[in-house]
C-alpha cells in the first residue's frame, strides 16, 4: 500500500468516514474504497452505514443522492466538477413541460439526474431496477427521463406500456457502434458480449446480455465462459480482473473511459478528508421533494 493510501486510511478512521466508489472509478480509488458498486447499491449503503462522513468517489448526482438519503452525514465529493453530461440534458422546467403535455402520466427519472429533476419526478430508478420500477407503476403510459437508450431498453421489456422518452444519452456508452461489436465478435468468436442498456438499441440487440454494471459483473463472474467483450465504462474491468484472473475481458471500444469518473484520484480523496472538500449542500425544498422520489424507488424494489 502506498504512503498516500495509508494516510487516507488513517484519516478515514480519525474522521469516522467511509469511502464509497462507483464501479467506474480508477483502480487506485477502488483499492481504498470500503464499498464499491453501482449507484443503487451505493445509495442504499449511504442511507444505512453508520459513520459521520461519506467520501463519494463518483459524479455530482451520486454525492447529491447520498446527501439526500443521509442528510445528517457530511457527504464529500472529492472533485467538485465531476459532473454527468447525461444528467445535464434535462432541467426541472423540461419535466414540468412534459407533465403539461402528458397530464396524469407518471414520470420516472433515471438516477443520473439532478436533484431539481428528481424533485419534479414521481419515482427514481437505476439501471438495475428500471424495468421493475416501470412495471410496478399503475397505468399504461410512462414518461422516462433522461436516457433515451435505457428508456428504449425498458420499453422493450414492457410491451404493454407506452413510453414517452427523453432523448438524452451517455457520451461514453454512445461510443460503442454496431461495427465494434461485429469486429470484436470476429476476433473473439467464443466471447460473450455484455453491454450496458445505455448503449444504442442496435448494440444492445447484438449483445448476449444487457444490464447494469453490477449485473454485468455478476454475469461475467458466474458464467462458465472464459472470454468477455464488455460494452460499458472501463472501470468494471478492475473488479472483474481481480475476482476472475483466469478469465479474459476486453473492451468493445478503446474509448470507454468516462472523463468525469476518472477525475477522482488518491490525491483528491486525501484532500477531501483533510479539508472537507467538497461538502454537498442542498436546497431544503428541492431536497425534500427529491428525497421522496428516491425513497419511493427504495420502497418499490
Ligand atoms: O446506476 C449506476 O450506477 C450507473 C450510472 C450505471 C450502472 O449500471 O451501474
Amino acid at each position: 500500500m502506498t504512503e498516500l493510501a495509508q494516510e487516507i486510511n488513517r484519516l478515514k478512521q480519525e474522521r469516522n468516514a467511509v469511502i464509497l466508489a462507483h464501479n467506474y472509478q480508477l483502480d487506485e480509488v477502488q483499492a481504498v474504497a470500503d464499498y464499491i458498486g453501482d449507484s443503487f447499491y451505493l445509495s442504499k449503503i449511504a442511507a444505512s452505514v453508520a459513520c459521520d462522513a461519506i467520501v463519494f468517489c463518483g459524479v455530482f448526482f451520486m454525492a447529491e443522492t447520498a446527501k439526500m438519503l443521509s442528510p445528517e452525514k457530511k457527504v464529500l465529493l472529492p472533485e467538485a466538477d465531476a459532473g454527468c453530461p447525461l444528467a445535464d440534458t434535462i432541467t426541472a422546467e423540461d419535466v414540468r413541460i412534459l407533465r403539461r403535455q402528458h397530464p396524469g402520466v407518471p414520470v420516472i427519472c433515471y438516477i443520473n439526474s439532478s436533484a431539481e429533476v428528481k424533485a419534479e419526478s414521481d419515482v427514481c430508478c437505476t439501471s438495475s431496477n428500471a424495468v421493475k420500477v416501470a412495471g410496478l407503476l399503475p397505468g399504461n403510459k410512462v414518461i422516462f427521463i433522461p436516457d433515451g437508450n435505457l428508456g428504449n431498453y425498458v420499453a422493450k421489456q414492457l410491451p404493454d406500456k407506452e413510453f414517452i422518452l427523453w432523448g438524452g444519452s451517455c457520451v461514453t456508452h454512445a461510443k460503442v457502434q454496431v461495427a465494434d461489436v461485429l469486429k470484436a465478435r470476429e476476433k473473439y468468436p467464443a466471447a460473450k458480449v455484455l453491454v450496458h442498456p445505455e448503449c444504442s438499441p442496435d448494440v444492445v440487440g447484438l449483445a448476449d446480455f444487457a444490464g447494469s454494471t453490477s449485473e454485468i459483473i455478476r454475469y461475467a463472474e458466474e458464467m462458465p465462459d472464459r472470454q468477455y467483450l464488455i460494452g460499458t465504462e472501463a472501470g468494471v474491468l478492475c473488479r472483474l480482473r481481480a475476482s476472475r484472473p483466469e478469465k479474459e475481458f476486453f473492451l468493445l471500444h478503446a474509448g470507454l473511459f468516462c472523463p468525469n469518473m476518472k477525475k477522482t484520484r488518491l490525491e483528491s480523496i486525501h484532500q477531501a478528508l483533510l479539508m472537507n472538500r467538497y461538502a454537498m449542500k442542498l436546497d431544503s425544498i428541492v431536497a425534500q421533494k427529491a428525497t421522496l422520489t428516491l425513497r419511493k424507488m427504495l420502497e418499490m424494489v
